[in-house]
């Protein structure tokens, strides 16, 4: 929880007005995220204020709701003042009618009175928090698994084409949120030793966090099993011959999430077969940085990273026949098994809890259900002002190596023999965060080593202190 209040009340003001504006008609009712308890009541997990609540109203406390009543042009939050009960615990502090003035909004009311306000046709996101849809439920008066299909896509609708366009503002915040996490990569890639174990590794990457008072934006995964796609287990301990793969991700201030993956040798320098798909990612990665422009459906840039890939693995024997067919016949998710990236902002997985289907995908551009593409987060035509992710890898999974040679698949465009004897390699991902604009994708932050020979020269500072 960050307490104060990220912009001037005029960006609070403008943006809901936008909202009205392009919503047209109607009442829209958005609920701020309360306190969830983890174990007993008055122990809660780190408080995480709903974004589209933070979006449209800055506030980040627990337990706030509002209305915005397009028909009448008014916005009311709905929440409790802090009685002398909650002060011995909080100490004190601004009141809820302070901090709606500095968002722009007059009125408040008790929480108790939004029943009041709730009607039928009120409009209101996809609930992702059960707290939430017990409320609606209760709000609503319809049955608790019956409330998310009552979600009103218009709304869905008019938030994500506001949302995803990101402003000079946000812009701002999200350079910030990826500079602090680049401090946090280089911090990790100059500490990182044989015999160190991965949760050191973490300990050095939250040190980071807390000394700029921010948070990270999802729990990192730090690894030398980067072939494990979720992993986050950290007891792993660094051994010489290992890759090290770290996905991690600081917050601004503002809440702006970043989200960076840089995969390295433990030793300073790669091993010849660390070198050559290391590479072959890196060409994948600046590739599609190149093709990723506004009008450019991210599908595409996606198949065009995959191509890369697997034309490197044709150099290198591991793959064979015609890149395009590979590809055409999903060959290439052997290696490359999950999206090409997703869309950044208030969220790592920006605004991912409305729906993939509204957020990355449009009516025409439909996601694909089959392996390889069904965690492609985003397919649609990028724009200018999108923020973005571009992580492609290669991931060697003994594990599904063996089950498609047992089902004889790919076998015109996989070398199995030859890769038999890489099955213990690992995993290699590389990803960055951009925004689109009319000249291209846009690297946001300062630019954090990518490249082998950079990369080698910060891993032997590793070893020379
Ligand atoms: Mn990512």
């Amino acid at each position: 929880m960050g307490g104060s209040i990220a912009f001037d009340r005029e960006v609070y003001i403008k943006r809901r007005n936008v909202l009205k504006k392009n919503f047209g008609k109607g009442k829209i009712l958005l609920l701020g995220n309360v306190n969830s308890s983890m174990n007993f009541k008055d122990n809660h997990y780190p408080f995480k204020q709903d974004s589209t609540f933070l979006y449209y109203f800055g506030i980040d406390q627990p337990g706030l709701m509002a209305i915005i009543d397009v028909d009448k042009d008014r916005e009311i939050i709905f929440g409790d003042e802090l009685s002398i009960d909650d002060i011995i615990w909080t100490g004190p502090l601004p009141t809820l009618q302070s901090l709606a003035e500095q968002v722009g909004v007059q009125k408040v009311k008790s929480t108790s009175t939004i029943i009041k306000y709730v009607g039928d046709g009120i409009h209101f996101l996809p609930p992702y928090r059960p707290e939430h849809s017990i409320l609606l439920s209760r709000l609503l008066g319809k049955k608790l698994h019956k409330v998310t299909k009552r979600a009103s896509v218009k709304l869905i609708m008019a938030i994500s084409q506001q949302r995803e366009i990101k402003s000079e503002e946000e812009i701002v915040e999200l350079n910030k949120a990826v500079t602090i996490t680049n401090k946090m990569h280089l911090t990790v890639m100059e500490s990182a030793r044989i015999g160190m174990h991965e949760h050191e590794l973490v300990g050095i990457a939250e040190k980071v966090a807390r000394d700029h008072n921010v948070s990270l934006s999802f729990p990192p995964i730090m690894t030398t099993q980067g072939e494990v796609l979720h992993n986050h287990y950290y007891g792993n301990t660094l051994k010489p011959g290992d890759l090290l793969l770290f996905d991690g991700g600081c917050e601004s201030i503002s809440q702006y999430a970043g989200d960076i993956t840089r995969t390295y040798p433990v030793d300073s320098v790669f091993s010849d077969r660390q070198r050559a798909l290391y590479e072959i990612v890196y060409d994948a990665h600046q590739l599609a940085e190149s093709v990723a422009n506004p009008g450019t459906k991210f599908l595409d840039v996606h198949n065009a990273a995959a191509a890369k890939i697997v034309e490197g693995l044709i150099d290198i024997g591991l793959m064979k026949g015609d890149p395009e067919e590979a590809i055409i016949n999903g060959a290439h998710t052997m290696f490359f098994q999950c999206g090409l990236g997703h869309m950044l902002g208030l969220d790592v997985h920006d605004m991912e809890n409305f729906g993939e289907e509204y957020i990355g995908y449009t009516k025409d551009i439909i996601k694909r259900s089959d392996f390889g593409y069904k965690s492609l987060r985003l397919g649609k035509e990028l724009k200018e002002g999108f923020v973005i992710t571009i992580e492609p890898g290669i991931y060697i999974i003994p594990e599904l190596i063996d089950m498609r040679r047992e089902q004889r698949m790919y076998l015109d465009y996989i070398n199995y023999d030859e890769l038999d004897k890489w099955r213990n390699f690992g995993g290699i991902r590389l990803e960055d965060d951009f925004v689109i604009t009319s000249n291209g994708a846009q690297l946001l932050g300062d630019d954090l080593p990518r490249m082998i020979s950079e990369v080698e020269n910060i891993r032997s500072k590793a070893y020379s202190q």
